[in-house]
């Protein structure tokens, strides 16, 4: 892709500036496009980072080593990990290791209505028996923050 200060050199040579002005706006917009893209998908990554040693810090124990139960951490306006796959039966624990806000979890589309707020080290438990698309969601947050995650029941 064409970026950096433009050289003397190169392929773009005997271009008219009308022409390079059109690449450069071309690249622009694909960088505009494509570039926040891969940032989110780095915050997400380092937000959940963040959030399996806030999980160990309070719990003493890494979240995958929880029995029984699948752990999706909230923290910081995410769920972590935001997509995940799961057998018929699973039981999947949401848990807030945030440190003030509370969080909740709904997902109407499959009429499971809105669970009490979980306070930070507290827990949510829903049991999947159906397999299909779980779309969920944060009460408070899913609307301004964008808070919402997909279970796979399979
Ligand atoms: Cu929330």
């Amino acid at each position: 892709m064409l970026v950096g200060p433009l050289s003397t050199t190169g392929w773009w040579v005997g271009l008219r500036s009308t022409q390079i002005t059109k690449l450069l706006s071309i690249s622009a917009v694909i960088l505009a496009v494509v570039v926040p893209v891969f940032a989110q998908d780095d915050d997400q990554t380092s937000v959940c980072v963040q959030a399996e040693k806030r999980y160990v810090e309070i719990f003493e124990t890494p979240s995958s080593e929880a029995r029984d139960v699948v752990v999706i951490k909230m923290y910081k306006n995410n769920f972590c990990p935001n997509q995940i796959t799961v057998p018929v039966g699973t039981t999947v624990r949401w848990v807030n290791v945030d440190k003030r806000t509370s969080h909740s979890v709904l997902a109407p589309a499959v009429g499971i209505a809105e669970s009490d707020r979980a306070f930070p080290t507290e827990r949510i438990e829903f049991t999947f028996l159906t397999p299909g698309p779980v779309n969920y969601m944060c009460g408070p947050h899913w609307e301004t923050q964008g808070m919402m995650g997909v279970i796979s029941v399979e």
